[in-house]
């Protein structure tokens, strides 16, 4: 697709730009202060925003989810196997294969796409070491199910939470459940620093120890008290994403304009149901998702990006089906049937401030004249 087409186009994770002049005065006290990252004032300043804006007790900010997840399991010791749902995007899989430990995929609920605590049980072993859960496409995971095993079986519990800043599972907002959450700033996502992502939680001592291994591991100038990396987020990421927070909420509303348009004009047909999210919950609305009939859904995938509307398949065909998992013998005996049937109809639309009524009428004129020519 040549340049300007694919400006053009609709995208999928189109990033939200924030006020250019407040990102631009931002910028400039970066260039002030002289101080570009390991722990600056802005970073700082954005940990405190989150931190009061979630109500939890510990944010800690970092260059992206998928090295939030690895510290984070570093940081709780964990070994051997984790539980974690194969309808994800990889990162989740791969962030754990990297330390070594083997994620053992989980079958979702059908309806919700979420990891199905019924099935979690059969999979513990004398290797297991945790659960972890992603609320997928900023839907609340069923914390109270999860706690109960984990609880049983001494397990720890976090959370992928890539997809959910800004969501709530019921009056409460998505953060604070579990031993910690990691959450994904990137430039696709509803709150975004560019690169970058956080790590909540409530606990002191996880914090603390985070904080050093976000660092290489140092405390103060010489002396390091653990094995760290460099995990850090940039003092320029943190004057994106300060910017960015500010305008959060007026994104969260208009994604939510825009959902109510997608129910609206595909509800007419019968074979198009778009993913509703429970009245008690709050959602951002970040992803648009659709099922359709698995038959027909990868030529209206074609017939779209041939009409510049780059919907996506995420996350086809379930993480257990793409490498290194597809060929490696021991996962043959993955049986996933909710993964594979989710996956195989799955449609996700663009939304975002690139989206208006000019944007809609393109994708539901681009279904009709596909309707018209199957
Ligand atoms: N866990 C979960 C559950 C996740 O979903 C993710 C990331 C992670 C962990 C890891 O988080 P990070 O380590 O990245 O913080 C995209 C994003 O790159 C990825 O962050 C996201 N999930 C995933 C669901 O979607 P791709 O491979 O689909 O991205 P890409 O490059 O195709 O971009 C999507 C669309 O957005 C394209 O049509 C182009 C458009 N775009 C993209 C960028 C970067 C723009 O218009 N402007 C841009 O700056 O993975």
């Amino acid at each position: 697709m040549s340049k300007s087409r694919l400006r053009k186009a609709l995208h999928v994770g189109r990033p939200n730009i924030p006020n250019k002049e407040k990102i631009l005065s931002k910028l400039s006290e970066v260039l002030d202060n002289k101080w570009l990252t390991n722990n600056g004032p802005l970073v700082q300043e954005l940990e405190h925003k989150i931190q009061q804006y979630l109500g939890i007790k510990h944010c800690i900010c970092v260059c992206n989810a998928t090295i939030g997840l690895e510290i984070l399991q570093r940081a709780l010791d964990l070994k051997g196997e984790v539980i974690i749902p194969s309808f994800t995007f990889i990162a989740t899989a791969n962030s754990l294969r990297w330390q070594k430990i083997r994620p053992v995929f989980c079958d979702i609920q059908s309806d919700s796409h979420l990891i199905d605590p019924d099935r979690i049980e059969e999979l513990i072993t004398e290797k297991t070491s945790a659960i972890l859960a992603v609320p997928i496409w900023g839907q609340p995971c069923d914390y109270p199910a999860l706690e109960k095993i984990a609880k049983k079986y001494s397990l720890k519990l976090i959370f992928d939470s890539a997809h959910a800043f800004g969501c709530k599972a019921g009056e409460k907002l998505i953060g604070g459940f579990g031993d910690a959450e990691v959450f994904s700033f990137h430039a696709t996502k509803v709150f975004s620093t560019g690169e970058g992502g956080a790590i909540t939680t409530n606990s002191d001592e996880l914090a603390k120890k985070l904080r050093f291994m976000r660092n290489f591991g140092f405390d103060g100038f010489d002396k390091t008290v653990c094995l760290g990396t460099n995990a850090k987020m940039s003092e320029f990421a943190a004057a994106y994403g300060l910017s960015a927070l500010e305008e959060l909420q007026s994104v969260i509303d208009h994604n939510a304009e825009i959902y109510k348009g997608y129910i609206k004009q595909f509800s007419q047909f019968d074979e198009f149901n778009i993913l509703r999210y429970p009245q008690q919950n709050y959602s951002n609305h970040q992803y648009a998702v659709a099922e359709v009939p698995a038959d027909f859904r990868d030529n209206l995938v074609h017939h779209f990006h041939e009409n510049d509307i780059l919907v996506r398949r995420y996350f086809h065909p379930g993480c257990h089906r793409l490498e290194p998992y597809k060929s490696d013998p021991s996962y043959n005996k993955a049986r996933l049937p909710n993964t594979e049937k989710v996956a195989s109809k799955i449609l996700v639309f663009p939304t975002g401030y690139q989206m208006n009524n000019e944007g809609m009428n393109r994708v539901f004129d681009a279904y009709t004249s596909f309707v018209k020519k199957k």
